[in-house]
This record gives structure tokens, C-alpha cells and sequence, in this order.
């Protein structure tokens, strides 16, 4: 389906007599800790229809108080947008929503979910979700892959309750998710979560940039850097400072918080803890389990947990992950500022407002690594074997294995007009990547390939590999070739 912003209200309601059909047979599911559906969950009328409400983190749609499963309509539109990642940073984000995370959904176990991904005609690169509280095929990633200026629908049944991690799953899948492209769906098993004063939406993110921590500037997105897990940034909210100072969390004393936390990776895991409080109960991984007592909870990349605790006493409570060098050097911090009485039977010394470091205050730097140094090739028979291992390693997620490339989204290297027409300016594609329109065989793509850090050496071998690949015209690139090149084409 054509997508325009302006026209994305209108809507496509699938026949609601498909509803109730399933229902009772998700009872075969085994797992002994979750009450799954009954026959009192079987509406004896139509179910209701219902627009999602989804909101921006660190807020949470309001608790659902419905008795019985619903038809309920999600719609969720993909952005990519340039924002702040640390003051006087920028960076180009890929979004659900426009934020990172993106949007918070909240539906009840049992819903059907009639779920519209819309992808902004300004996009560049098609996108699609995989929803890990979907039962099917890819959580849904082929039945939503949705090129810019579209939109696709697809429909599920939600039987698991929990917490649930959703992400962009389009080649290549690690770059869009350190992109931003990740968020949190909450299943609400029957009944509801019980009640609580305040909840609130957090989930981590590694980005990975050009610069190093804090260099200024518009950064784009390093691929050496991710492929190694060195992230530039560790964040809560997706930027340095997103929840602390004034847009710190609140609550004031004698309240019970709940946090919905994710943690979108694509690489790390995170060691999540509040400095000067203990999670009275944690649900593990997110699921319906309950943990008491818990002071550091660990959430897996592409994994959540939801933690709750009551607030004693006032102070500035610290979220972190307790790998704390990411804390308190990559910006992986948050604040839950509590207001109220002092208590002093509970806690008699000062608060702790003056533990709180300024991110990047002490910001350290790495020490480089030594290059191991790379084989070079003597003939053209050896640069081709050379550069297939490049191709492999930075190539293939997106041009395919074949050179093939995907029809709408990665251009085909394989008899490709465009890179048989000019050796000089295929090497500056590659030195450089490429943003902006091209016509490959007759396609038009506008999309951006990202700049991957490759000596000249692999340049020389991934291409002379291309090159004598799949139809391609032959030849060999070399070193001197890429060398002279790089100093004439600046992008
Ligand atoms: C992240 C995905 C991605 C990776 C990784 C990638 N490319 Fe590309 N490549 C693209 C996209 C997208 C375009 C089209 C850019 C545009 O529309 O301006 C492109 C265009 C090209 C083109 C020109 C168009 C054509 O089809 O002839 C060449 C040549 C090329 N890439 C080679 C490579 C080589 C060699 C590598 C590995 C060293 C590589 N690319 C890695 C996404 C990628
Ligand atoms: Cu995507």
C-alpha cells in the first residue's frame, strides 16, 4: 500500500468475524507459571475494535482495564531523523516512531492485532518489524518489510503475556537496530499487572560512531567499530543525558515505581542496577516469573525485564549498567529523582545527589589497537581469493552472496551497469560509500552505503573479486589504483 503521512488515518479493518476463532486453543500451550486464556475470554458479542495507544519514552500507555481481548489497530510510523546523541553530537537515527526507543505498545494476552508499519516517503532504506511477543514467522519481519513511501499490514494474536523487545530485522539487521530501531511491547497477561504509582519506560542501546565519545559534528555510523562490539556510546533513551538533570524520572516518597526495561543492543548486555535501591520484585527476562529482592538484573540484548520498587526516601536514585565503565564513559546513566520526607529510620546519612558524575567529565580514552598486518597479494589470483573474504565480511549482508543484491533496497553488484561503466568511481564508492540517487540496471535506488574503514589493499581485492564475479567484466584494481583515487574523489 502507498503511503502518505497526510492519508496514513485511513485504515484498513480486516473483517472482525476472523476474531474468536483461536482463541480457546491456545490453552495447548504447556507452561505451567501462566494462566492462559479460558472460556470466559470468548466475547459473546463482536469484540470491541480499539486504537493502540502508544506513547514517547519514558512514558507508559495507561494500564489496560478491559475484561475481555480486543481487536486492536497499532499503527506505527518509521522515521529516520537527525538528532542529538550527546550534546553538540549529531546523528542520523533510524526510528519507530521518532524516538529511540520507539514507541512503548501496550495490548492484553489474547488481543488480535491488527498491526499498520508505515515507513515515511523521506526515508532512505526500507525497514521492517520483528515483534518477539508475535507467534509466526520472523515475528512478522516479511509480512512487514515496507519500503519508504509505504505501508503494510499484517495481523497476529498475541498468546504469551509479557514484556517484549521489537526491532527492525532488514539487512543489515545489526546496523538498524544500532540505528535505534528497537522498542518495547508490553502484553499484559489477564487480569492486568497490579497496580503501581508510577511506571515508566527505559530501554539501553551501543551506537557506534566515526568520532570518538563526544567528538562534535554530525557521526556517522561506523561498521568496523559495531562488527568489533566497541560501542562509542552505551545509552538509556538514546542520547547522553536523556533522563538525567531535568529530564530526569520522579516519583515522590511512599511510591511504588515500575520500570519497563529493554535493552535493544545489538550487542551488549546489560547489567542493569539502581544505585541506592533495591528492586523489591523483578520479572525476569520479562516474563511472568517474579524475582524479590533483586540488586542488579541482567537483560540480555534483545531481551527485557520489568522491575518495581517502592520509594523510601528522597534523593536522586542512579540507573545504570553496572559494567560501570559504560556508565560513567559512555553515558549509560539515568536518574529517578525522588521528593518527599526524609525518613530517617530508613536511611539517616546525607542522599546521594553528589555521587552523580557529568557524563564525558572523566571521559577516557581507549587505547588504540595495533592492525594485525594483512596478506598482501602478488597476483591477480590471489587478490581475487583475498577479496572474497572481504566481500564476505563487509559486503554480503546487503549486496547478498551472489552479488545479487534486494530489489528495492541494495543494489546488485552482479552485471551491474553501473560498476562495469567506471572502475574509478566504483573504488570511490567503496572508499567512501554513497548517499544519494543512482540508477543500477535500470533501477533507481537513493539509499546510503554506509563508508566501511578497508585498507586499500581489501578495496583493491574486494573489487578485483566483483569484478571477476558473476557476470562482471573482469580486471584487476589495484593498490595504486584505490591510492590515487581516494586523493582525486572526495565525497
Ligand atoms: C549496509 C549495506 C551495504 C554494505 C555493507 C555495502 N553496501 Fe554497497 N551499496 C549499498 C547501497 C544501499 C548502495 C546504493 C547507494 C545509493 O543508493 O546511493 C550501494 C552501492 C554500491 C555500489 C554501486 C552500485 C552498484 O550496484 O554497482 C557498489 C559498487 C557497491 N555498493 C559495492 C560495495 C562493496 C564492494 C561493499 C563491501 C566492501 C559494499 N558495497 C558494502 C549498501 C551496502
Ligand atoms: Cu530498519
Amino acid at each position: 500500500m502507498k503511503y502518505s503521512p497526510i492519508k496514513g488515518l485511513s485504515r484498513t479493518l480486516l473483517a472482525a468475524a476472523l476474531l474468536g476463532t483461536g482463541i480457546i486453543s491456545c490453552n495447548t500451550n504447556q507452561n505451567q507459571n501462566v494462566k492462559y486464556a479460558t472460556i470466559n475470554d470468548v466475547p459473546d458479542k463482536e469484540p470491541e475494535v480499539i486504537e493502540a495507544v502508544l506513547t514517547t519514552p519514558p512514558m507508559v500507555p495507561p494500564p489496560i482495564t478491559r475484561k475481555n481481548p480486543a481487536k486492536v489497530i497499532v499503527r506505527l510510523e518509521v522515521t529516520e531523523v537527525v538528532k542529538e546523541i550527546a550534546e553538540g553530537v549529531n546523528y542520523t537515527f533510524w526510528t519507530f516512531g521518532g524516538s529511540v526507543p520507539g514507541k512503548f505498545i501496550r495490548i492484553r494476552q489474547n488481543d488480535d492485532v491488527e498491526f499498520h508499519l508505515m515507513n515515511h516517503p523521506d526515508s532512505k532504506n526500507p525497514h521492517n518489524i520483528d515483534l518477539h511477543a508475535v507467534t509466526g514467522p520472523g515475528g512478522g519481519a516479511n509480512a512487514s518489510f515496507t519500503a519508504p513511501g509505504h505501508e503494510t499490514v499484517f495481523n497476529f494474536k498475541a498468546l504469551n503475556p509479557g514484556l517484549y523487545v521489537y526491532h527492525c530485522a532488514t539487512a543489515p539487521v545489526g546496523m538498524h537496530i544500532a540505528n535505534g530501531m528497537y522498542g518495547l511491547i508490553l502484553v499484559e497477561p489477564e487480569g492486568g499487572l497490579p497496580p503501581v504509582d508510577k511506571e515508566y519506560y527505559v530501554m539501553q542501546g551501543d551506537f557506534y560512531t566515526k568520532g570518538k565519545f563526544g567528538e562534535a559534528g554530525l557521526q556517522p555510523f561506523d561498521m568496523e567499530k559495531a562488527l568489533d562490539e566497541h560501542p562509542t556510546y552505551v545509552l538509556f533513551n538514546g542520547s547522553v543525558g536523556a533522563l538525567t538533570g531535568d529530564n530526569a524520572l520522579t516519583a515522590k516518597t511512599g511510591e511504588r515505581v515500575r520500570l519497563f526495561v529493554g535493552n535493544g543492543g545489538p550487542s551488549l548486555i546489560s547489567s542493569f542496577h539502581a544505585i541506592g535501591e533495591i528492586f523489591d520484585k523483578v520479572y525476569p527476562e520479562g516474563g511472568l516469573n517474579i524475582n524479590n529482592n533483586v540488586q542488579t538484573t541482567l537483560i540480555p540484548a534483545g531481551g527485557a525485564a520489568i522491575a518495581e520498587f517502592k520509594v523510601e526516601v528522597p534523593g536522586s536514585l542512579i540507573l545504570v549498567d553496572h559494567s560501570l565503565f559504560r556508565t560513567f564513559n559512555k553515558g549509560a546513566m539515568a536518574m529517578l529523582k525522588v521528593e518527599g520526607q526524609e525518613n530517617k529510620e530508613v536511611f539517616a546519612g546525607q542522599t546521594s545527589s553528589k555521587i552523580y558524575l557529568p557524563e564525558g567529565a572523566n571521559a577516557q580514552e581507549m587505547p588504540s589497537a595495533v592492525k594485525p598486518v594483512a596478506s598482501v597479494a602478488n597476483n591477480l589470483e590471489q587478490r581475487v581469493n583475498l577479496g572474497k573474504a572481504v566481500y564476505a565480511q563487509n559486503c554480503q549482508a546487503c549486496h547478498q552472496a551472489e552479488g545479487q543484491g534486494i530489489a528495492g533496497a541494495f543494489p546488485p553488484l552482479a552485471k551491474s551497469d553501473y560498476l562495469n561503466a567506471d572502475v574509478s568511481r566504483a573504488i570511490g564508492v567503496v572508499a567512501h560509500g554513497l548517499e544519494g540517487q543512482i540508477k543500477v540496471n535500470g533501477q533507481v535506488y537513493n539509499s546510503t552505503m554506509p563508508k566501511i574503514k578497508l585498507s586499500d589493499e581489501e578495496i583493491a581485492n574486494v573489487l578485483t573479486y566483483v569484478y571477476n564475479n558473476w557476470g562482471n567484466k573482469g580486471g584487476e584494481v589495484t593498490t595504486k589504483d584505490v591510492a590515487r583515487i581516494k586523493t582525486t574523489i572526495v565525497h
